[in-house]
């Protein structure tokens, strides 16, 4: 099937891609060059081997001064789909990130590890090094399917089980084939391999331009959409019968970036488009790869993403064309499957028999150490001594899973005496909040945001004390720019990066991740964020209904009557 004909000039990264040999380009030799950063070409390319140049934005300000330029470094991406790594590997990734990153590292909004700081220099090493112990970073970042989710809370159930067996092996029907080679040729050495001239067999899913943008996928629980479905490209919605599973609704057309400037992009949530068997599930997600690759937008990359093209289109021009063209055969409407819940699987947790998980509360995700709070320290010592496998979840948050009954006291003895408080004393505001890495990382980044959230939650949490809502459960998710990497655009409150200390405020969302919020107010000062949510706080105790959420408050309410509340 080939590309719809477009008028409109492709964008300078599609050149990039067609001239780069399936994502060869110049990368070999400009990392055997002794440079501290790579070029524009190749900056682009390296996203698809996992890893971004970035540059220290706190050193920015001494760039003044004759002579002194950017502090280059790179961000490196694990590939780990459902999140799940064992004892060594983790502890593999805690070795490499003191050795060659800033010493901490970072659990992603979709389940992965992030280490930040490691130098251009040290760049193949350290990805050798995640290679040997059976990790990659391949396809983690770049035009391409990425790290595929899947609820790592090893509960034993059906639905699970198979939602993870399909995340492994979705995620590896949609590896790129020569870009696997270049892979293996430039990061570890590997032999030199000619691709094939043609496309259809040198990468016979996404041919020699990859995709027009990201791309990405999760399997899903309707009791637990602890993997935030609807924010997904591709979604798998388990649907199951007396605790057996059945099928899956497919969901397609999920994103949460939007550009200020440009009012034709938005937050979008993925709509249903059908039911599936089991076994129809790789081919349909191959399928809605191929349509996007043949019908995405590859002129204007701030508008290439699936979910335009399902907005543009609708879901009955977008089911029509995926059943004729791509799937290949007719469809089956989607049943009816609510989310009606979401666990951070925080705690300790039965995993049946002798077995339990503990999971951890991760503050916006950085595993640190930081005086009396030793987060880094305290999971190495109980991934050494218990040997337990680990699970980042798409809550930014930690499971460490398969501990014996027998050394349950021991995990929480080293948790305690390294400062990591048990999540019964953690307030629900804290719990229920991600914050994206923004400054000093991002170079995308308008305002801080990891940065920051921890001083508003420790207020926001007094407040609702007082307030007699500290058992409100109430998503807050903090982003440093509108690209909403920590997905504030579904939850019950979004503060979004505007304008260095000016935030845009979203409320509405909800826990269940199911409804977007609206913007409320733009431009608010850093220091009005939490005084005016205190006033809407105030008039949802007051007039709330039986079991009602905030976000569902101010959805009922509207936007006019929470303005009135909030002034200014
Ligand atoms: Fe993101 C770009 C961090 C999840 C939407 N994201 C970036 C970059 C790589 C900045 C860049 O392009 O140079 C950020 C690196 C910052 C740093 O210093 O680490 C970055 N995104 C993150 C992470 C680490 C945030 C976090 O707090 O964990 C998440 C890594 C996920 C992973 O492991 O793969 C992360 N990003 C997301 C999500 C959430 C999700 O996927 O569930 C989104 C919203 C969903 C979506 O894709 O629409 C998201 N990131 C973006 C966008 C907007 C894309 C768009 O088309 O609208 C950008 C900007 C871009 O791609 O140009 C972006
Ligand atoms: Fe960077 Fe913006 Fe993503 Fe935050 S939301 S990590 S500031 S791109």
């Amino acid at each position: 099937m080939s590309a719809e004909p477009s008028a409109a000039k492709p964008s300078p990264v599609e050149g990039i891609k067609d001239t780069s040999n399936y994502l060869r380009g110049s990368l070999a030799a400009e990392l055997a060059a002794d440079t501290d950063h790579f070029t524009e070409q190749s900056k682009q390319l390296v996203k698809f081997h996992g890893t971004y140049q970035q540059e220290d934005r706190d050193a920015r300000k001494k760039r003044d001064k004759p002579g002194v330029g950017k502090a280059y470094m790179m961000m490196i991406r694990l590939r780990m789909p459902g999140g799940v790594m064992t004892a060594e590997q983790y502890l593999a990734m805690d070795d490499i990130c003191g050795e060659y990153a800033n010493g901490t590292l970072r659990f992603t909004t979709r389940q992965s590890i992030q280490l930040h700081g490691v130098l251009k220099k040290n760049l193949k090493q350290t990805i050798a090094d995640i290679n040997a112990t059976l990790l990659s970073t391949i396809s983690a970042c770049g035009d391409v399917n990425r790290n595929v989710l899947s609820c790592p809370a090893p509960l034993p159930d059906a639905v699970r089980k198979l939602n993870n067996e399909l995340c492994f092996q979705v995620a590896d029907h949609l590896t790129p084939h020569a870009g696997k080679q270049a892979y293996h040729e430039i990061w570890l050495n590997g032999e030199s391999v000619t691709p094939p001239s043609e496309p259809e067999v040198a990468e016979p899913i996404y041919g020699k331009h990859y995709l027009p943008r990201k791309f990405k996928t999760a399997f899903g629980l309707t009791d637990d959409n602890c993997v935030d479905i609807y924010a997904n490209c591709l979604g798998f919605l388990a649907i199951a019968e007396n605790g057996r599973p059945v099928g899956y609704n497919l969901l397609v057309g999920g994103g949460m970036g939007m550009t200020n400037s440009k009012p034709d992009t938005f937050p979008h949530l993925a709509k249903e488009v059908c039911f599936l068997e089991p076994d129809q599930v790789v081919a349909a997600a191959e399928a809605v790869v191929k349509l996007y690759r043949d019908h995405g937008n590859r002129s204007d990359r701030k508008r290439a993403r699936i979910k335009y093209l399902m907005a543009d289109w609708g879901v009955e021009k977008f089911r029509e064309v995926f059943a004729r063209d791509y799937f290949n055969s007719p469809l089956v409407a989607p049943k009816h499957a609510p989310v009606t819940g979401l666990d951070l699987h925080l705690g300790w947790h039965s995993q049946g028999g002798d077995k339990w998980f503990y999971g951890v509360s991760v503050e916006n995700g950085r595993v640190k150490d930081e005086g009396d709070f030793r987060l880094r320290t305290g999971l190495r010592e109980v991934v050494k001594q218990t040997g337990c496998s680990v699970g980042v979840t798409a809550q930014q948050d930690v499971l460490l899973r398969n501990i014996p009954t027998a050394q349950k006291a021991t995990v929480d003895r080293i948790l305690a005496e390294h400062g990591i408080a048990k999540p019964e004393t953690l307030s629900q505001v804290q719990k229920w909040s991600m914050a994206c890495p923004a400054i000093p990382t991002c170079p995308l980044a308008i305002s801080e945001s990891e940065r920051f959230l921890p001083t508003l939650v420790d207020e926001f949490e007094k407040e609702l004390a007082t307030m007699g809502l500290g058992d409100t459960v109430l998503s807050v998710r903090m982003t440093g720019c509108p690209n909403g990497c920590a997905r504030p655009y579904n939850s019950d409150i979004g503060i979004v990066g505007r304008s260095g200390d000016k935030y845009t405020l979203y409320v509405g969302g909800r826990v269940l991740g199911d409804r977007l919020s609206y913007e409320l107010q733009d431009l608010v000062p850093k220091e009005e964020l939490l005084p005016r949510l205190k006033k809407v706080l105030a008039v949802y105790k007051a007039d709330r209904q039986p079991g009602e959420g905030f976000g569902d408050f101010v959805t009922r309410i509207g936007k006019d009557a929470v303005l009135a509340v909030v002034g200014a």
